[in-house]
């Protein structure tokens, strides 16, 4: 599914905006037919998430309804329109006229419906039914009785993560139009030999029996253009000394691609293509064939009022922010995050761990629940590849976040990392292999909790550890903290011998706590904390990447260990001001 945009051959029309909303609280909205419109409503913000909007909707979790009216243009060829949504979480139900289109489950990744047979000239009503019920039946799962992080939480709502589950339509919805005979793919796969730069690109069309497709690419003063051929079949580009895509000038090609029937062109699209190559030999990370280092922070997609839903000042500001501390690197924690925070990256040269809404989950409960959940894996890692393949910027899948072992608890403490049942295994190597066969051009991993059984890491390429020795661990002894934590990443490293990023470690810091000796949730604690661990990683060679948990603070859920229902380990607070360790880490990234 290609994202929308506008050209002389493609429209696109937003439908962001105010819509009426209603709550469903007794989940009666089906049997009254809300879904042929419905009245006494109030008014929400498309694309944003409902909880943070109105006191009386900070908790809900359940189902609302949302409404809206659009018309379509004279001007648009009513053949071929799409209604689009970005993202909306978690399950939604859609219809126009009355007319059901279809259902969608999960958020954070788009979805999208034809919708010419149900639209008139006239006046169209679309409306969206979303249900956001935790459950042990979805990805990332809530409820959870046993395996679960709410059992030492305690946590409400009971989400198996740390996280609000903010919900509603959270980013844009938009119509867009197509020509009768179009690209329906494109996959830009780039590589490096020697002092050659390859772009291959593959071409999907709805009609590759009478069209013919050709790509141009330019840059500065190049500008080449390919041979014609059929679609369905791909074409490489070869340039000599190209310039290349790297995070200190991360250079992109203007990619152009046409579709022609009977020698004339009746479709086009365009892509930003980023020349580089990412490569793993033994326990190292290359870019271009350069040793890189990851510096920077797992992220949230989190903002007061707006909640989850998208907030493109904020997604800018974050940037801005990453650049000023000297950040190269971040992970998408712990969902898809929008497509314009990827577009940002490619431009600012942010190398991403790209992660699907997998976090949270275990294993110790029925097999027939661990299959669904399967199944719903499998289903985003398909669709994030398929999304974000291109973007020079990602440069690795992440499969999941601190899946739960059984037995959690006990191995946390005892550091045990042995072997347990083969479901789990199999599970996670299933979702390995989904991503590599989707795309053999990045590395792939996932972020593993203390006392992760080490075999669940034989089939990742770089392993990725979240450690809290000195905040759950050793609290306030860190150099028993950081002792501990050389012996396990020494010992992980000998018995696996793959690069290691810490993708995780951090320290709850309430801004404007201060002490003269070491106390918890101070700043001093904070950045005590965090330049042990970077100066213990400068001496440690399979150490490829250090990402400080977390970039700022962000709204979780209510528990006795979540004061205010934030979670503050941010180097900045929910507002983006810098805590003292910002500075210092700034210090440490920029040099
Ligand atoms: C890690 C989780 C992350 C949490 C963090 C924490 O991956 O989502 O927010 O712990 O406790 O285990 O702050």
């Amino acid at each position: 599914m290609l994202k929308p945009q506008q050209n002389s051959f493609r429209n696109e029309q937003s439908l962001d905006g105010i819509w009426d909303f209603k709550i469903d609280s007794k989940n009666v909205g089906l049997k009254e037919k809300w879904n042929l419109g419905f009245s006494n409503n109030t008014s929400i913000a498309v694309p944003s998430s409902w909880n943070d909007l109105d006191p009386d909707l900070a908790d809900y979790i359940g189902v609302s309804w949302y409404q809206t009216n659009f018309y379509i243009s004279n001007l648009w060829d009513l053949k071929n329109i799409f209604l689009r949504f970005a993202s909306v979480t978690y399950h939604s139900t859609i219809w126009i006229n009355g007319n059901l289109l279809g259902t969608n489950e999960g958020g954070h990744l788009p979805f999208e419906f034809k919708i010419e047979d149900f639209v008139n000239k006239d006046n169209n009503k679309l409306v969206v039914r979303v249900e956001n019920e935790l459950s042990p039946l979805r990805v990332p799962p809530g409820n959870v009785d046993s395996g679960s992080l709410s059992i030492f939480m305690k946590n409400i709502p009971k989400t198996n993560y740390d996280f609000f589950p903010y919900a509603g339509i959270d980013r844009s919805v938009k119509l867009y139009s197509i020509p009768t005979d179009h690209i329906t793919d494109v996959t830009v796969k780039t590589s490096l030999k020697k002092n050659v730069g390859l772009v291959k690109i593959d071409i999907q069309s709805n009609n590759n029996q009478s069209c013919l497709a050709y790509a141009v690419l330019e840059s500065d003063s190049l500008k080449i253009k390919s041979e014609k051929i059929i679609p369905n079949s791909s074409l490489i580009f070869k340039i000599e000394n190209p310039k290349l895509w790297s995070t200190s000038d991360p250079h992109l090609y203007k990619l152009k691609i046409y579709l022609e029937k009977n020698s004339k062109i009746v479709d086009s699209y365009d892509l930003n293509v980023g020349i580089r190559i990412i490569e793993i030999k033994k326990d190292k990370l290359y870019l271009n064939g350069e040793k890189i280092e990851l510096k920077g922070f797992g992220r949230h997609e989190d903002s007061s009022v707006t909640g989850r839903g998208q907030n493109l000042p904020q997604t800018i500001k974050d940037h801005n922010l990453l650049k000023w501390i000297g950040a190269n690197s971040y992970r998408t924690a712990h969902y898809p995050y929008s497509e314009e925070d990827l577009e940002l990256a490619d431009k600012n040269g942010f190398l991403i761990v790209d992660e699907i809404p997998a976090v949270g989950l275990f294993f110790d409960d029925d097999e027939k629940n661990i299959k669904t959940r399967l199944e719903i894996c499998k289903k985003q890692i398909k669709e994030l590849i398929n999304r974000d393949k291109n973007h020079p910027s990602i440069i690795m899948w992440s499969i999941a976040n601190e899946p739960f072992p059984p037995d959690l608890l006990n191995r946390m403490e005892s550091g045990d990392n042995d072997s347990v049942n083969p479901i789990s295994s199999n599970f996670l190597n299933s979702l390995i292999d989904d991503a590599k066969e989707l795309d053999g051009t990045r590395p792939v991993t996932f972020a593993g909790i203390h006392g992760t059984p080490l075999e669940w890491f034989e089939n990742v390429d770089v392993i990725m550890l979240n450690r809290y020795y000195g905040w759950y661990f050793d609290p306030l002894n860190l150099n028993e903290a950081i002792k501990k934590l050389s012996n396990e990443l020494d010992d992980i490293h000998d018995k696996t011998m793959k690069p290691i990023i810490i993708s995780e470690f951090g320290a709850d810091t309430i801004p404007g706590f201060h002490s003269i000796n070491q106390e918890l949730y101070t700043e001093e604690y904070q950045l005590e904390y965090w330049k042990k661990y970077l100066e213990f990683s400068e001496n440690k060679d399979y150490i490829v990447g250090l990402h400080a948990w977390v970039f700022a603070d962000f709204r979780t859920t209510h528990s006795t260990m979540r004061i205010g229902g934030l979670n503050h380990k941010g180097a900045f607070t929910r507002d983006r001001k810098p805590k003292m360790s910002a500075h210092y880490l700034r210090s440490k990234w920029n040099k």
